[in-house]
């Protein structure tokens, strides 16, 4: 744990210049606090950098370019279930802002030799009940007949669950400005994915309860929500709201109905005033983040197959080169095998 703790400090005191002495004084301090209690406290500027870091080691994340804007939510202090469910729900409206979406994260209590107070059982705080990802909370909470699934959480040994108020959820009707038919299908998608399902390592310490959101690529909902075959499997419906010859595959038809898919995402998210970035605008800021880590003497490290867009990827420049798969920590894991 000390040697951890070491490394991260060491690390963000030569990232924001701060002086030997000071380093040297908050090393002894935590090591005094790790041989007393078997743990140490982060202060918040120490938290606050080291989420802010977790985003930048993100290796399967294109949107990183906006690392250094990673707003904190410090929760750590929550040790009552009704103020977690209050702090969960703050979270997603904080961040949703009605459309103009804020990158945040909330940091709830870190995991000590007790273990810790809180973990979210879902993956994500809003997923639609009908998606097959909602299966296993679905099994925790059988007869749901919410549109939205509950969040569901262990506090200490005790699983527990409550219902978000609808009207907290912002989402986004799905229309096409050219194919006035695909209206028809009433397709909708909520505003703001915000990961719950992953534990935060900072210089040792594990944050196991630190949901964090962003602003969605349109590709993640176009190309892969809606398309995939385990998902919502809609390319044939949506296909013939465009009206596209399905008779052979010659006429390209799935490629087509792929295009203008993520064009109506696109185009929907836009009118609506909620944020959303393209694949293009996405792999340009990505490259932009990839030359100003060079220039600060880091190397970005990247995981290749989860950083190539679902949609044309040989035509953003990820596609062309080969990256470090090595996880760097401060970082977020998934916690998904430990979960039922
Ligand atoms: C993954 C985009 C913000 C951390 C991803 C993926 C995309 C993406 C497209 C791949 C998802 C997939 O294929 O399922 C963005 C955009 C953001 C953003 C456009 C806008 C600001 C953030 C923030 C964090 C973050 C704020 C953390 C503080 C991650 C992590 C993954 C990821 C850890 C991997 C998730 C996993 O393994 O399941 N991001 N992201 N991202 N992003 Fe970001
Ligand atoms: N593909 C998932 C979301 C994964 C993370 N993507 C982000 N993260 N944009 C989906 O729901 O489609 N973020 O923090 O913004």
């Amino acid at each position: 744990m000390y040697r951890q703790a070491e490394s991260f400090i060491k690390q963000m005191h030569a990232e924001l210049n701060i002086e030997h002495t000071v380093t040297d004084r908050r090393l002894s301090e935590i090591k005094a606090e790790i041989e007393e209690t078997e743990t140490y406290s982060h202060t918040t500027d120490e938290l606050q950098y080291g989420v802010r870091v977790a985003w930048r080691n993100s290796n399967r994340c294109i949107g990183r370019l906006f690392w250094d804007k990673l707003f904190l939510i410090d929760q750590r202090h929550i040790d009552d279930a009704t103020d977690f469910e209050a702090a969960v729900t703050e979270h997603i409206q904080y961040a949703t802002n009605n459309g103009k979406i804020r990158p945040s994260i909330t940091v709830f209590p870190q995991q000590t030799r007790n273990g810790a107070p809180f973990v979210i059982l879902n993956d994500q705080l809003i997923r639609y009940t009908s998606d097959t990802l909602a299966e296993p909370v679905r099994k925790l909470v059988p007869g749901i007949k919410d549109r939205f699934l509950p969040i569901v959480y262990r506090h200490h040994n005790e699983i527990r669950s409550f219902r978000l108020p609808e009207e907290i959820i912002k989402e986004v009707p799905l229309r096409h400005p050219h194919y006035a038919d695909f209206s028809n299908l009433n397709l909708s998608w909520y505003a703001v994915p915000i990961i719950s399902g992953m534990e935060l390592r900072i210089g040792g310490i594990i944050y196991p309860c630190a949901p964090f959101n962003g602003w969605y690529m349109e590709s993640e909902i176009a190309s892969r929500n809606l398309l995939d075959c385990y998902r919502y499997n809609l390319l044939e419906e949506i296909a013939d709201s465009f009206h596209f010859d399905r008779s052979r595959t010659s006429s390209y038809w799935r490629d087509k109905t792929l295009v203008e898919l993520n064009y109506a995402v696109y185009h929907s998210y836009k009118a609506a005033g909620v944020a959303i970035v393209d694949h293009y605008t996405a792999s340009k800021q990505f490259e932009k983040f990839e030359k100003q880590e060079a220039e600060c003497g880091r190397k970005v490290t990247g995981d290749w197959t989860w950083l190539i867009p679902p949609i044309s990827p040989s035509l953003v420049h990820n596609f062309h080169k080969g990256y470090d798969n090595t996880y760097r920590d401060p970082n977020f894991y998934s916690r998904k095998k430990r979960c039922p």
